[in-house]
């Protein structure tokens, strides 16, 4: 098996019942694992609530670290729409020239410097860096605050010692807490002030609404984005073939990446709690129960992806729930997806290959399914094109 292969352990439960069991601090969850189900569930919000106590629909439960509700992540229609819309336009600047250009210079800046080691811990050297410098232009703020939250590590949640590090969670609780009295004081052009100044339900948003949105774009942003990134340079390094490809036919780059995110499902599951007794697959689901959406599961299902487990770098339908479904699409995926075509754009322009020196697994544990989302380190070099 190649070290860049995430492979699927839902199958067999998947084809079997349809549904997976996992314990998360006497809170259990069912894993809904077909692409059908997965979808259907997460359509139907008024059985499967988003907006129950804060944390409680991630997986593992944050409620023990939190009580600020993250926004528009933890609500549910029609309260959703109103903040969603609020933040639908900054979300999507992704889109205009000068970001991409921007984001472009930064992606290579990065490539050139790899290009100048002998050997690269690609998670903690490379991507981290990555995704902390390109949510300074996400946020619109300086370039230079990236360094502080390089040094917080991959997961703002999660230490060595921890998979739920309260004290950890504390620093970003308490920067944005910092940032936000800041925009008060001098408001700028800045993703906190935008905030500060918008209104839903006829009042300007509360200083606890901006910090819970910010939460979420600093923490589901994060890991995310480090396994995207970290899992294609792996994907690129053992698929040469791959990386050629994409040299001589650019114009698939934006399949890639879709089919890129289809394989590696960066985030594995998000929760819902039931509102009344319900049932997934002919299993029953109890009221004020949770269940997850296993978009990891849902994107291997062999009844809508034909060579499930292969990455077909053009593969042309590909209705992936890697950025989740539904009306709690992810709001980031537009920056996301800018990130990795412009790490497709720069490697094909200035990588001939890379080597992998070594590798540490980075292995989720939900129940009976042991999955693989990463690597906790990946040591590399990369070989400048000539
Ligand atoms: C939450 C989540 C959002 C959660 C889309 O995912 O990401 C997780 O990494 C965080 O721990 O709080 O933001």
């Amino acid at each position: 098996m190649k070290k860049s292969a995430l492979p699927d352990p839902f199958e067999k439960a998947r084809l079997e019942k349809g549904f997976g069991e996992v314990e998360d601090q006497e809170d259990p969850v069912i894993m809904v694992l077909r692409h059908k189900d997965v979808r259907k569930c997460a359509h139907n919000w008024k059985t499967f609530q988003s907006g129950a106590a804060p944390g409680r629909i991630v997986v593992p439960s944050e409620v023990n670290i939190r009580d600020t509700r993250q926004i528009p992540f933890e609500l549910d229609p029609p309260l959703h729409r109103e903040y969603r819309d609020l933040m639908e336009d900054w979300f999507r600047r992704p889109l205009q020239a000068p970001y991409q250009a921007q984001l472009s210079a930064q992606i290579s800046a990065a490539i050139e410097e790899v290009l100048t080691k002998d050997s690269v811990e690609v998670v903690g050297d490379f991507s981290l860096p990555l995704q902390s410098r390109a949510l300074t232009l996400l946020l619109n703020i300086p370039f230079e605050e990236a360094e502080k939250w390089i040094a917080w590590g991959t997961h703002v949640f999660r230490s060595e010692e921890s998979a739920l590090d309260g004290d950890k969670a504390n620093i970003l609780y308490d920067y944005i807490d910092q940032e936000i009295d800041k925009a008060i004081e001098h408001p700028g052009e800045d993703l906190y002030s935008v905030l500060l100044a918008s209104e839903a339900q006829g009042r300007k948003l509360t200083k606890e609404e901006v910090k819970g949105t910010m939460i979420l774009t600093f923490a589901g942003g994060r890991d995310t984005v480090i396994n995207a990134v970290t899992n294609s340079i792996a994907y690129f390094a053992e698929h040469p073939e791959s990386l050629n490809r994409l040299r001589s036919e650019p114009e698939i780059i934006a399949r890639a990446v879709e089919e890129l995110i289809r394989y590696f499902a960066p985030l594995t599951h998000m929760g819902r709690v039931a509102t009344e007794d319900a049932q997934v697959c002919e299993h029953a689901v109890k009221a004020d129960s949770r269940i997850s959406l296993c978009w990891a599961s849902a994107n291997r299902d062999a009844a809508v992806f034909e060579n499930p487990n292969e990455v077909v770098l053009d593969r042309k339908i590909n209705p992936h729930l890697g950025f989740g479904f539904s009306h709690h699409k992810c709001l980031g995926a537009t920056h996301a997806r800018q990130i990795l075509k412009t790490l497709l754009h720069v490697l094909i322009e200035k990588v001939e290959s890379i080597d992998i020196q070594d590798s540490v697994e980075n292995i989720e544990n939900w129940g009976e399914f042991n999955r693989k989302v990463g690597f906790d380190q990946l040591q590399v070099k990369f070989n400048a094109l000539k």
